[in-house]
C-alpha cells in the first residue's frame, strides 16, 4: 500500500498533537474534530483498513484497543466515550491507514450517521 498522511506523522515530517506512542502504535488529536475530545489512535505498521488486517494482526489490534482505553482513561473519560473505524470509503474512510477513532466529551446519539 502506499503512503498516507499518517505515515508523515508517525515519521515526524509533519507535526500533530500527540498524545501517546510507543514501539508499535501513535495517538494524536484529530486535526477536525467531532467531538471536543477527537484522538487516532494508529498502528505503526500500514494496514489500509481493518478488511486487510490478518490474524498475525491479533495482538496488535488488540494492543490498539487496550491503549484507546487507556488514553481515554487518562483524559479523564472512563465512562462515555465512543470508539469508531470507518472500513472504506462507504463507511467515510478518508484515510487508508487504519485508524480508531476516540470521541468524548459531548452526548452521542445511536444509530451513529
Ligand atoms: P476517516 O474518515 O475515518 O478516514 O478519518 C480520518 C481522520 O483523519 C479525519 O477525521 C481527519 C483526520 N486527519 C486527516 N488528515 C489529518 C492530519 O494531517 N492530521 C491530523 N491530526 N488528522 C488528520
Amino acid at each position: 500500500m502506499s503512503d498516507t498522511i499518517f505515515t508523515k506523522i508517525i515519521n515526524k515530517e509533519i507535526p500533530a498533537d500527540i498524545v501517546f506512542e510507543d514501539d508499535s502504535c501513535i495517538a494524536f488529536h484529530d486535526v477536525n474534530p467531532q467531538a471536543p475530545t477527537h484522538i487516532l489512535v494508529i498502528p505503526k505498521i500500514q494496514i489500509a483498513r481493518l478488511a486487510e488486517a490478518g490474524e498475525e494482526d491479533q495482538a496488535l489490534l488488540g494492543h490498539l484497543m487496550l491503549k484507546t482505553r487507556e488514553i481515554a482513561k487518562n483524559l479523564g473519560f472512563e465512562d462515555a466515550y465512543r470508539v469508531v473505524i470507518n472500513n472504506g470509503e462507504g463507511a467515510g474512510q478518508t484515510v487508508f491507514h487504519l485508524h480508531i477513532h476516540l470521541l468524548a466529551g459531548r452526548p452521542f446519539s445511536w444509530p451513529p450517521g
